[in-house]
């Protein structure tokens, strides 16, 4: 008979600066102790050895019987649930919502009545096409989901950074995303739309036009998500006391102020740093700069809706804050992380449905196809009706009901009651007329039809509108975007046909566009139901540059240093910034760190090769004399400065810097976004001058 194995058989060792045991080949095996508990199965058995499955014999096959490694396979094999079919790719955070101002006026909404209340709030922001493995910077709309555990139950207000939506009805849903998704035969592009698919539909699809504008603008490619708009898009009701029903619709606003990249810049950060909005919220969180926006409500009643010059039910349109202003109830803060992505924001589940006592639907075509969807869908994604039962998911407040059983059912009905009406003393729940939620009894007749109405016929209007509110930049943007996208198409009649919708927006982008394109012969404008309106104001809250931060706070400075950077300028930046509200960042050639001209040591942030310029919103080149000469060499460094430069930023330097700036080719631009630090005092010349975010003025860059 042979010897047995001992299969506990471990040399003590050092490994690094844990004390580990070894065992017969080499592999490492952490025992319990005081601060480390028993790892176990999910069943509660203490495991022995998690490092090796159970054989026959040492180099023998692997038993069936071993139940932990079949355990730990399976459990591993069924880690995924399917991903959101839009929206797959998102980010969240818990914070509160504070209402500011109490409107019972308005409504009996719970969380609306007395100025002062925090209401716990948990919000998810996300892009729609991508899958959620794809980059943040895809040019997309945002994902911009709240939930509010109100004392009345949750209130879901599923938004996006956009105002206005691709299409009028929901039936028409399945196929805008078909159509950005990528094509069913390849499997590809990835989280883009420019590929024929997308703009085939579009081409064909004029109620998008308004939307097209938004999307080609630099609302879709926003800096990070703090300096984002959102908006709950459709037309929703505010209901008072006596049941008296407004108009009305939800606005979230930064105040951290609005801000973009440039197209150029986001191509760049995807592949620089592809999670970079979720990093973003997630070092602003943890370095307890908590992201901040206000509540703003745009009421409006029956007479305005009536005399507007759009359906108030067509969410291809917005009304401008210069019609009906906005008024700032309350205040949404961001100020925890999850403490696990999985459980909080992958489980997470929004619905369009969830409304508190207070607010109420409106007939928006949209709006009524998603309020059936979004539990249709957590059905398939969660995997059964209890996902309610998930903490995330859970209201905060007090619930009862007789639902039960189920996949994975977590509250199950205590003794013998699970139906009302019931006679027993202990019954349970009942209802509640007063408390309870009631819809407004709006009166509803007409003949079964499947029709738009005529008062959604107007595509072009509002895309005018949004376009000629923008300033000259931001105008560009969107050309240039247009040009970008419709290169990628391949079939030129497509390129064409949206041309053809242009010229019914603006003359000058569709010309513009197709120069670009080089379209020989201009496409006649496309038929329109309705012509567009050239006498609509310009919205100056359309455009970020014009309503863009009044302060740096919130952003982060890329410094470039070496060894023997002056330590005096570098401590004055970093104070001047902070005093902002705004944060240093230091890229050196190796990430260990530089040595100051004072000789201290001072960590690097990120490797030069690891951190370009596109990930900061200014920069400050600060090498040494003998350092800037080494520098000269490195393609990553000038590559720094040129895209800093190229994206107009704001550049601080020493005259040390010189050197680089000539081996950039920026030697010959330098102009007034450019700021030499000499005294500290320039270091807070510099942060001013930041303010602005860019340097629009600069030369160059966008044709
Ligand atoms: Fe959504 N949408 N949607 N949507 N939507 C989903 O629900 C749908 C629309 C929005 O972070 C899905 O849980 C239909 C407009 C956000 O978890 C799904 C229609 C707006 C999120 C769904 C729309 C949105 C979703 C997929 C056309 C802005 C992410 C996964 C009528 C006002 C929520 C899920 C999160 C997610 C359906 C149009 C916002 C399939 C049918 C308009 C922010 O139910």
């Amino acid at each position: 008979m042979a010897e047995p194995i001992d299969d506990q058989a471990r040399t003590e060792a050092k490994y690094g600066e844990a004390a580990v045991r070894v065992g017969p080949g080499g592999e490492v095996h952490q025992v319990a102790d005081a601060q480390h508990p028993t790892l176990t199965t999910a069943q509660g058995i203490p495991v022995s050895d998690d490092q090796n499955s159970l054989k026959a014999g040492a180099r023998g096959p692997t038993l069936l019987e071993d139940f932990h490694f079949r355990e730990k396979i399976f459990h591993f094999d069924h880690e995924r649930i399917p991903e959101r079919v839009v929206h797959a790719r998102g980010f969240g955070a818990h914070g509160y919502f504070e209402c500011t101002k109490a409107i019972p006026e308005l409504t009996r909404a719970d969380l609306f009545q007395r100025a002062g209340e925090k209401t716990p709030a948990f919000v998810r922001f996300s892009t729609v096409a991508g899958s959620k493995g794809s980059f943040d910077l895809a040019r997309d709309v945002r994902g911009f989901a709240v939930k509010l555990y109100t004392k009345e139950g949750n209130w879901d207000l599923v938004g996006n950074n956009i105002p206005v939506f691709f299409i009028q009805d929901a039936i028409k849903f399945p196929d805008v995303i078909h159509s950005v998704k990528p094509e069913p035969d390849r499997g590809f592009p990835q989280a883009q739309s420019a590929h024929d698919n997308f703009w085939d539909f579009i081409s064909l699809t004029p109620e998008s036009m308004h939307m097209i504008m938004w999307i080609m603008s630099d609302r879709a490619i926003p800096r990070s998500f703090r300096f984002m708009e959102g908006f709950g898009v459709h037309t929703f009701r505010l209901v008072d006391a006596a049941g008296k029903s407004t108009f009305v619709k939800f606005h979230w606003k930064p105040k951290q102020g609005l801000q973009s990249v440039v197209w150029n810049e986001a191509v760049k950060i995807n592949g620089a740093d592809p999670d970079f909005h979720r990093r973003d919220l997630w070092d602003a969180i943890h370095a307890g700069d908590f992201p901040e926006w206000e509540l703003g409500l745009q009421v409006f009643d029956e007479a305005f809706a009536e005399q507007f010059a759009f359906d108030v039910l067509d969410a291809t349109k917005l009304i401008p804050e210069e019609e009906v202003p906005i008024t700032v109830v309350g205040r949404l803060v961001l100020d925890r992380a999850v403490d696990n992505f999985f459980a909080e924001t992958e489980q997470v589940a929004f619905c369009t449905q969830n409304v508190v006592p207070g607010i109420d639907f409106s007939d928006d075509p949209l709006l009524q196809g998603r309020n059936f969807s979004y539990l249709d869908t957590q059905l398939k994604r969660l995997g059964g009706p209890n996902f309610t039962h998930i903490p995330i998911n859970a209201p905060k407040c007090p619930f009862a009901h007789f639902q039960q059983d189920g996949h994975m059912a977590m509250h199950n009905p205590k003794g013998r009651v699970n139906y009302e009406p019931n006679s027993w003393d202990f019954g349970g729940p009942r209802e509640s007329p007063e408390k309870g939620f009631r819809s407004v009894p709006e009166p509803v007749e007409g003949p079964k039809l499947r029709i738009r109405p005529e008062s959604f016929a107007d595509h072009y209007s509002q895309a005018r509108q949004f376009y000629v509110s923008q300033t000259e930049i931001e105008r560009r943007h969107i050309a240039n975007a247009l040009t970008f996208e419709l290169s990628k198409v391949q079939t030129p009649a497509i390129r064409s046909r949206v041309v053809s919708h242009l010229r019914n927006i603006d003359e000058t982008l569709a010309q513009s566009v197709a120069k670009q394109l080089r379209i020989k012969q201009m496409p006649e404008p496309a038929t329109a139901k309705r012509p567009t309106r050239m006498d609509l104001k310009p919205s100056p809250k359309l455009s970020i540059v014009q309503n863009g931060p009044k302060s740096f706070a919130g952003r982060k400075v890329g410094a470039l240093v070496t060894d023997g950077v002056d330590a005096a300028r570098l401590d004055a930046l970093a104070k001047a910034l902070k005093a902002e509200g705004a944060r240093l960042k230091l890229v050196a050639p190796e990430v260990g760190g530089v040595e100051d001209s004072a000789g201290a040591w001072r960590d690097a942030d990120e490797k030069l090769e690891g951190g370009p310029s596109v990930l900061f919103d200014a920069v400050a080149i600060l090498p040494s004399k003998a350092g800037a000469a080494e520098l000269l060499m490195v393609p990553a460094a000038r590559d720094f400065i040129a895209d800093a430069v190229a994206h107009r930023k704001f550049v601080a330097y020493s005259a040390d810097a010189l050197p680089l700036f000539q081996k950039a080719g920026v030697a010959d631009a330098i102009d007034d976004g450019f700021h030499e630090l000499k005294a500290p005092a320039d270091a807070d010349a510099f942060v001013a001058l930041c303010r602005k975010v860019r340097f629009w003025d600069r030369a160059g860059a966008e044709r």
